[in-house]
């Protein structure tokens, strides 16, 4: 609508905000044909919006690449890969498509490596417009996306960086670390935590066989069946008392007790 105030004075009250304008007061519709007068006059000026971004479902862990299915609440132009913000966290990716018309698309995020999460949301100072040309006004943001594509290599001969107990990573097993294998050992069994930063170790207590994807605990290797056995706790009771632990291929689990003799120790803060 072409609207104008009839009279200055006949104009109440107006308001805006970023969805629209609304004015109260009388008001004639220059450009109709016939002059239509209205009363109340409320107009969305409002640029699209992303109703929903829907993550692929949580497994399985070691992926490649990831589709989610972003919904428009109309129809829109020019979205490409470099409207997406892909947050990470310890992961990356290196490459981005997008396939889609009207109000829906997927955009699939792929090469995807890591060990860690990421999130997928719509970039709200884009050129993605809807057919009068208004910009994007809001996105939200998908769920987090698990990828475990971790430091270590499960190929014969190679060892893992770092312990699994030690989730904080400095080649020691501090009191809590300790205390969280012993709860292992307690539980039963354990299983993969979604996502992986939700616990301190990344995994969760319990039988959970739809959640067995990730890395198995590193201290879960004689034998390696989601469980924590005595023998298996006792080995980190043995890396606690000797002071730490460090990667070498002589180990039976892959690691030596003992202060790493070659390293100055690493501190990844997680
Ligand atoms: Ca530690
Ligand atoms: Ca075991």
């Amino acid at each position: 609508m072409n609207w104008n105030p009839r009279l200055p004075a006949s104009v109440l009250g107006v308001s805006t905000s970023s969805q629209g304008v609304a004015a109260v007061g009388d008001f004639l519709d220059v450009f109709a044909d016939e002059p239509l007068r209205v009363s109340d006059f409320e107009r969305e000026h409002a640029g699209p919006r992303v109703l929903a971004i829907l993550a692929p479902p949580p497994a399985p862990l070691i992926i490649e690449a990831a589709s989610f299915q972003i919904e428009f609440d109309r129809p829109v132009y020019n979205f490409d890969g470099s409207d997406l913000v892909i947050l990470h966290h310890n992961t990356q990716h290196s490459g981005v498509a997008v396939s889609g018309s009207e109000s829906s698309y997927v955009a699939t995020v792929s090469g995807l490596s890591g060990y860690g999460c990421f999130t997928v949301s719509v970039h709200t100072l884009s050129d993605v417009a809807d057919a009068e040309g208004r910009l994007m006004l809001d996105s939200v943001t998908s769920e987090q996306v698990f990828v475990d594509h971790g430091p270590a290599v499960e190929g014969e001969g190679e060892a893992e960086a770092f312990h699994s107990a030690d989730w904080t990573r400095d080649y020691e097993i501090g009191l809590n670390e300790l205390l969280r294998m012993i709860q292992l050992f307690n539980a039963g069994a354990y299983h993969c935590a979604i996502p992986a930063v939700s616990t301190d170790d990344g995994y969760a207590l319990g039988f959970n066989v739809a959640r067995q994807q990730c890395r198995p605990h590193s201290g879960d290797y004689a034998p390696q069946n989601w469980r924590i056995n005595l023998t298996e706790m006792l080995r980190v009771v043995q890396f606690y008392n000797a002071g730490g632990l460090y990667a070498c291929l002589e180990g039976e689990d892959g690691f030596c007790a003992g202060p790493n003799p070659s390293a100055t120790p690493l501190v990844i803060p997680r």
